[in-house]
């Protein structure tokens, strides 16, 4: 709304207030309506309604490489309460300010503290709980990729995962949690820390390691367990949370001895959610409670640009129906998950290009919330539903109303063009720029086209030079076309990003594209210099 009133005279901007006014009046009103019916019929008949039980529904705040301003995720709030999520996990990496020993591992442009506490005194004022997340162990390369610390690495030619046999390390990441914690402190008691420790893709390899003999799921449960304790050391009332991937392995003997104070995320981001029984039956002997772990952005492929808003909602859907009843085994009630925590990664680790932006991602989490809220609310069976239906008969009313569109939205040719949420017009941005380099890489590629010939035939061979006049000009305004798709992207990027990372995006979608035109360009320009040709046959190289 905001993007569309700018622009307008004052007086379409009342006509448009008046607009909005009614058509409210009309929906609250129809809804009221319609509750009034729907709750009659339910009475008539007894219906079979199953209540989801997951008390805590946190979004995931990736900060990795493409930190959002935190002005623009105070705008989110207000909906995220709306939609019933309960906490931010907020996944700091380089984007907390450390100091001290530290300072090096905080990214020049990483939050600042003032602005960082404004951000978090609001968030818990709405009643958020605040989850920090700490790599303690695997992707721990924003720590290990500096030189100042790379001599703390399991392997020294990766940087991902830490030592835990080197005292330092330990040292090192105690500062990281206390940094943390003291911080958080000041400002709300810190219920829960997440400790991050999945995809520990080196372990029990280096020297120091080896020499203690043990298999490396002992390796990988005392590391554990030392970060769980200096948590405790540190914070004795805090919830530590785990990511669940690295237990899922561990073999059942071993299994016994486990005695951690941590309460583990079982993640799944596929569309199908496959669930060990096996390992949550493990779970649910050791901890104290299970939660799981979904995705809304991060999982459709290390460098796309849009999240696919069907497998997203699909994988949550298909979470919902695993643990709507969910049992182990000869007890009468439903075992109740703690929570669940929509996933929104922002780079598959430090060293990978971005994924979906945030702002793009809007559509596909508010989705995911809604989602979750109805099985919350109260659903009958949904047993019978494909997703398709529980969309259309759960979903679609309300969805389209929180992106503010003027038409109902269809989940399997999602369209937002006549919807107004922040956010929009990158998407659609993106969505256009996609079709004309789509175009434009074509052009160049087929075969059949005469550019796809300039290239080779460039050096000294026939071209045909009525021809290159057209090409020239088609090269020149695919130029700038790309030229006006990545101003205009890095202007609407400016509410939500800072210039750092705006940089590196607009650079990153647009270089390669941009490149090969100036390539052609030059041949074609190289070309145009040639007045007389040779005798065939040419020689080639
Ligand atoms: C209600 O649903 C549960 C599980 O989905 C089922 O076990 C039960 O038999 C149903 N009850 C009725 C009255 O349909
Ligand atoms: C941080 O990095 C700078 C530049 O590499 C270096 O001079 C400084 O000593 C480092 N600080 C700490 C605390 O290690
Ligand atoms: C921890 O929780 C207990 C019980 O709720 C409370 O009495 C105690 O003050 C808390 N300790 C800290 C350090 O917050
Ligand atoms: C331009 O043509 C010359 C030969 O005429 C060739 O050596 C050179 O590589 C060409 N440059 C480009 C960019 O095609
Ligand atoms: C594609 C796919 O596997 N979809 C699944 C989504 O979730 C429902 C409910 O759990 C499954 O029935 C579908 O097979
Ligand atoms: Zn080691």
């Amino acid at each position: 709304m905001r993007l569309l009133t700018k622009r307008l005279p004052v007086k379409i901007k009342c006509l448009l207030i008046t607009g909005i006014v009614t058509s409210i009046y009309i929906i609250v009103s129809y809804n009221l309506f319609e509750d009034v019916f729907t709750k009659k019929s339910k009475d008539m008949g007894k219906r079979n309604i199953s209540y989801l039980k997951l008390p805590n529904v946190i979004v995931h705040l990736d900060f990795k490489g493409s930190p959002p301003k935190l002005g623009y995720l105070k705008t989110l709030l207000p909906k995220f309460q709306e939609l019933g999520v309960t906490g931010l996990l907020m996944e700091y990496e380089d984007m907390f300010p450390y100091n001290g020993r530290l300072v090096n591992i905080s990214a020049k442009n990483c939050y600042e503290k003032p602005k960082l506490k404004e951000f978090l005194k609001l968030a818990v004022q709405l009643g958020f709980d605040i989850i920090p997340l700490v790599q303690t162990f695997g992707h721990m390369e924003h720590v290990l990729k500096l030189a100042e610390f790379q001599h703390l690495r399991e392997i020294p030619s990766y940087p991902d995962s830490i030592c835990p046999s080197n005292s330092e390390s330990q040292m090192i990441i105690k500062k990281m949690l206390e940094q943390i914690i003291e911080f958080h402190e000041k400002i709300f008691p810190v219920k829960y820390l997440h400790i991050g420790c999945d995809e520990v893709f080196n372990i029990n390899k280096c020297q120091r390691c080896l020499k203690k003999n043990l298999p490396h799921t002992e390796i990988y449960l005392s590391q554990v367990q030392v970060v769980a304790d200096l948590v405790k050391t540190i914070s004795r009332n805090t919830t530590v949370l785990i990511w669940d991937d690295m237990f899922r392995g561990i073999p059942i003997n071993t299994w016994e001895r486990i005695n951690h104070q941590v309460e583990p995320v079982y993640w799944d981001y596929g569309q199908s959610v496959r669930v060990s029984h096996v390992n949550m039956r493990k779970y649910y002997k050791k901890f104290k409670n299970i939660w799981i772990a979904s995705s809304f952005k991060g999982a459709d492929g290390r460098a796309a640009t849009y999240p696919n808003i069907k497998r997203r909602l699909w994988n949550n859907f298909s979470w919902m129906n695993k643990i709507r009843d969910y049992k182990f085994g000869g007890e009468n009630e439903v075992f109740n998950f703690e929570g669940i925590i929509l996933t929104g990664w922002s780079r598959y680790n430090h060293m990978e290009p971005p994924c979906e932006l945030l702002p793009i991602s809007i559509p596909s989490l508010f989705l995911n919330l809604l989602l979750i809220k109805k099985f919350k609310e109260g659903l009958e069976n949904v047993e019978s539903f494909d997703l398709t239906d529980f969309y259309m008969k759960y979903l679609r009313d309300e969805f389209s109303g929180l992106l503010h569109c003027s038409h109902l939205i269809d989940i399997d040719y999602f369209d937002t063009n006549q919807c107004y949420f922040d956010g929009n017009e990158l998407y659609q941005l993106f969505l256009s720029w996609d079709l004309i380099n789509t175009n434009i890489l074509n052009s160049l590629n087929e075969f059949d086209n005469d550019l796809f010939a300039v290239d080779f035939y460039s050096q000294t061979h026939n071209i045909n030079t009525i021809k290159l006049r057209q090409n020239k000009e088609w090269v020149y305004q695919s130029i700038n076309e790309v030229v006006y798709y990545k101003n205009k992207i890095i202007t609407i990027l400016n509410p939500y990003y800072d210039d750092y990372f705006i940089e590196e995006y607009s650079h990153l979608k647009f270089y390669k594209t941009k490149a090969i035109l100036d390539d052609m360009l030059k041949a074609l320009k190289n070309v145009s210099k040639i007045k007389t040709w040779t005798r065939r046959p040419y020689k080639y190289n």
